[in-house]
């Protein structure tokens, strides 16, 4: 295969300052995580990025940034990324031209509906669309259009049951409201670490500064997690627990603050649904009968409720590792119900909606106008999983494409994902994807997984694509409005990722690329959109001389809460407005807001959805499991992205990050040398790993970080290779999930662990 690098291209964003020696630095943003840092990018005077650094006057991240922003040129310039479409024939890779790729799309495409029609083809689609506006917004095109009968995502392997929790709750799916941690006294943070992920669902900048000025103000942090992470080590107090107990947790401080007469609903009262059948819920699950199953001693579950309910601003938080569990959406659904039961919800430093300048179009759709969504319309054509939110568990796709039969999967588009990696069950999904008659990859390197499309379609690297954040600033602990300009120009002839999946869109329709017209697709979409947003499109298309993303941002700039309504509203904002202020527009901490958030048929919270409640059965069963036996949970680091950044070398080099982390007594037990490999064996397979002997994991629970396993032939991944680590999704069962959501159980798998 020649590799092929290009020189740098040419620069199009908007010159910030010229430094003295001629450094040209431009103004970005970071898209990688929720902390959506501002960057300096400083520019040679050949284009190369010499250096990144915070913008110290971004009005949200005010200077912050982690190892990862500073690499974005490295990224950009890795000469292993793809920049050239690409048509494999066998083993060997070919670079064509961009309608040469589109011609092999339609054959392909052609092909598998013409045998098996649309229910043989599917797609996947993968973390970068949560911080991608042209990713989500035309990926939704795509779907649309396509009309897929089911499609996969990142997100049955991440939020799912958060989804499940706030689409019965709040009326929509995407209103998750999270902790003003910039404003509370008491906070306590469930599996999550935001020390290495930058936090999630809950979007500020500099997680660990924020804990060391509630302590410093007098509050309190509490982490309660398996692991004493790096979070912890900043907290007040480390509270270990057994992996997939938290729903049990919570519950048992929902009982003690009825039976201790903690209960108020402060400032939602007379809002809020089921509080009767929540008390009746929660009446067997006492602290004295889940202590022993969460290994948690019952006084400190008892102090937990009483200090919470005490608190003057008071926020429970809980992330990943309560979703990625086997109750997920139990544990879930209960982090909010001990803030509104604690009088801790819809209160300044308490828990709260965010308010995003750009109105998300996913809040556009509630319940109330919907219908309660009813899981289970369909299922899965081997598993017979069911249907929950649209989606099946990530981990179907594998036997759809492999099982034999009508609706089996032919055909494949993956977007921004790389699910051999990602998703449990790995090993069948790698066995599976060979066997498609087409797949179409749309992404920035050829990785485990795209090394398997027929046609790999190059995304733009981040320094390439204009950047706006949509989604996160629905979680975010204040409100403010950025805009990144488009750094460098793409190849000549480059089609812009929102017309790639619109044109393939097209293609699933049965339609022919030669009379595919992007503006035509796009002014139907964004029509459309003018509908949800209650302007009419007739009298707003003409108000536009440009399409695609950022006609459709500047209509949820304008119609959003602060505006300009096109002129109803002078003073308010635009697109405009928000570019021409280069480090971001401050628009305030967050206020309550749960008057205009609450989208559920009663038009009130819903505190104890008869179908959340339908799980307690199972979760009752389970307290008296027997506790013995290893378990693993997952872990990130500060320096990987998933399984993405592990080709950038200044972020792979050094210690090796990819380890199992055992707590001493137990490789004293189990034989463990630290350095040495363990085998560790569950009933999905078997991996070896370097063990790391480490007292900030309790007992009987090990921890792997998930992403790693770049040792496969056929991918263009030379610095990820030399530092490939192993997957450790090789270990999760697809069939481990929570049942309410369907979510993967990435966490809490049972294993068995031996000198390798
Ligand atoms: N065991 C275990 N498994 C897990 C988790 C865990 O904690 N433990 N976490 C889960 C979670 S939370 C998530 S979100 C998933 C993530 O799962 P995935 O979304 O499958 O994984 P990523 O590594 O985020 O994949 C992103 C892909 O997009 C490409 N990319 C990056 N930017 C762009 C772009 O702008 N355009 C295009 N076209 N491509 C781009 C990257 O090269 C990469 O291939 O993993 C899940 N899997
Ligand atoms: N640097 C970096 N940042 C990232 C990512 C990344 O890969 N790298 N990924 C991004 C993505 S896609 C996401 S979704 C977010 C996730 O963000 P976080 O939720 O903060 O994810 P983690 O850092 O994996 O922290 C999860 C914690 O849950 C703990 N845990 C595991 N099982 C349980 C359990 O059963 N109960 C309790 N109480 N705790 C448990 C683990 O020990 C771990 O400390 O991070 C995002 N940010
Ligand atoms: S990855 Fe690092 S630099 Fe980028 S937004 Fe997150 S914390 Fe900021
Ligand atoms: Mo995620």
């Amino acid at each position: 295969m020649d590799v092929h690098v290009e020189a740098p291209t040419r620069v199009i964003g908007k010159l910030h300052r010229t430094e003295a020696d001629g450094t040209r630095v431009y103004l970005r943003q970071c898209p990688l995580c929720e902390c959506m840092c501002g960057l300096e990018v400083s520019l040679d005077a050949d284009d190369h990025v010499k250096l990144i650094r915070p913008d110290r006057e971004d009005v949200w991240s005010k200077g912050f940034i982690c190892p990862k922003g500073t690499t974005l040129g490295k990224l950009h310039e890795d000469p292993d990324r793809i920049r050239t479409p690409m048509i494999r024939e066998g083993d060997a890779w070919r670079e064509v031209s961009w309608d040469e790729a589109f011609a092999k799309c339609e054959e392909l495409i052609h092909g598998v509906l013409a045998d098996g029609g649309i229910e043989a083809m599917t797609a996947f689609i993968g973390n970068p669309a949560g911080h991608s506006f042209s990713l989500s917004r035309f990926g939704a095109l795509l779907m649309g259009q396509a009309n897929f009968p089911s499609i996969y995502s990142a997100g049955t392997v991440d939020q799912w049951p958060k989804n499940v929790s706030s689409v019965l709750m709040y009326g929509n799916m995407w209103k998750i409201p999270t902790v003003d941690i910039r404003r509370t006294d008491h906070w306590i943070i469930m599996g999550g670490n935001p020390q290495a992920s930058g936090g999630s669902l809950l979007a500020c900048p500099d997680q660990l500064a924020e804990i060391d000025a509630i302590r410093a103000r007098g509050g309190k942090v509490i982490v309660i997690d398996p692991r004493r992470t790096g979070t912890a080590d900043h907290a007040s107090e480390w509270i270990p627990i057994r992996p997939g107990t938290d729903a049990a947790l919570l519950l048992a401080m929902a009982n003690v603050i009825f039976n201790e007469d903690l209960f108020t609903l402060g400032a939602v009262e007379g809002k809020v649904l089921g509080v009767e059948q929540l008390r009746e819920a929660v009446t067997e699950f006492t602290p004295d009968r889940v202590a022993e199953f969460c290994h948690v001693p019952a006084d400190t579950i008892r102090r937990l409720a009483r200090e919470f309910a005490a608190a003057e601003r008071g926020g429970l938080y809980g992330r990943i590792g309560l979703c990625n569990q086997e109750f997920g959406t139990l544990a879930s659904w209960m982090v909010d119900v001990i803030n509104i039961i604690a009088g801790q919800f819809d209160k300044v430093g308490g828990m709260m909606f965010g308010k995003p300048a750009a109105d998300p179009l996913v809040w556009k759709m509630n319940t109330a106008m919907t219908g309660e969504p009813e899981f289970g319309k369909w299922r899965s054509r081997v598993r017979g999983a069911p249907e929950i939110l649209g989606q099946v568990p990530a981990s179907c796709l594998a036997e759809e494409i492999a099982t034999p039969g009508p609706g089996q999967i032919k055909g494949f588009i993956n977007i921004a994902a790389n699910p051999t990696i990602s998703v449990p069950d790995s090993q069948q999904l790698e066995d599976a994807l060979p066997l498609l008659d087409c797949m179409i990859a749309i992404d920035c390197y050829m990785n485990e997984t795209t090394r398997f499309a027929h046609v790999l379609l190059p995304g733009p690297s981040p320094l390439e694509s204009p950047h706006f954040d949509e989604l996160m600033w629905g979680w975010a602990v204040g409100s403010a409005a950025k805009w990144s300009d488009q750094l460098f120009e793409m190849p000549e002839g480059t089609v812009p990722e929102w017309e790639i999946l619109a044109r393939l869109g097209w293609l699933c329709t049965g339609q022919k690329d030669a009379d595919f017209e992007f503006s035509v697709l796009d002014d139907g979409w964004f029509s459309t959109l003018c509908m949800l947003y209650g302007r009419d499109p007739e009298t707003t298309l003409p108000l536009y001389d440009f399409g695609g993303p950022e006609r459709m941002i500047d209509l949820q700039v304008r119609m959003g809460p602060w505006g300009d309504r096109y002129g109803e509203n002078p003073d308010g904002l635009t697109l405009e407005k928000i570019k021409a202020a280069p480090h971001g527009i401050d628009l305030g901490p967050m206020v309550p807001r749960v008057d205009e958030m609450i989208g559920t048929p009663s038009g009130m919270i819903e505190l104890a959805p008869e179908y959340i409640l339908s799980d307690l059965p199972r979760l009752r069963s389970a307290l008296d499991r027997d506790p013995e036996g290893y378990v693993l949970v997952s872990r990130r680091h500060i320096r990987s992205k998933n399984t993405w950044m592990h080709n950038v070398k200044v972020l792979v080099k050094g210690k090796d990050r990819c380890t199992l982390l055992v707590h001493p007594d137990d490789a004293a037990e189990l034989g463990l040398i630290d350095g040495a490999d363990a085998r560790v064996s569950s009933e999905a397979g078997s991996i070896e790993v370097p063990v790391e002997v480490s007292d900030e994991m309790m007992r009987g629970v090990v921890s792997l970080p998930h992403g790693w396993g770049h040792n496969k032939p056929g991918t263009r991944l030379s610095v990820a290779r030399e530092y490939a680590g192993v997957n450790s999704n090789l270990l999760a069962p697809g069939h481990f999930v929570d049942e309410l959501s369907g979510n993967a159980a990435v966490n809490g798998i049972p294993v068995e662990v031996a000198p390798a």
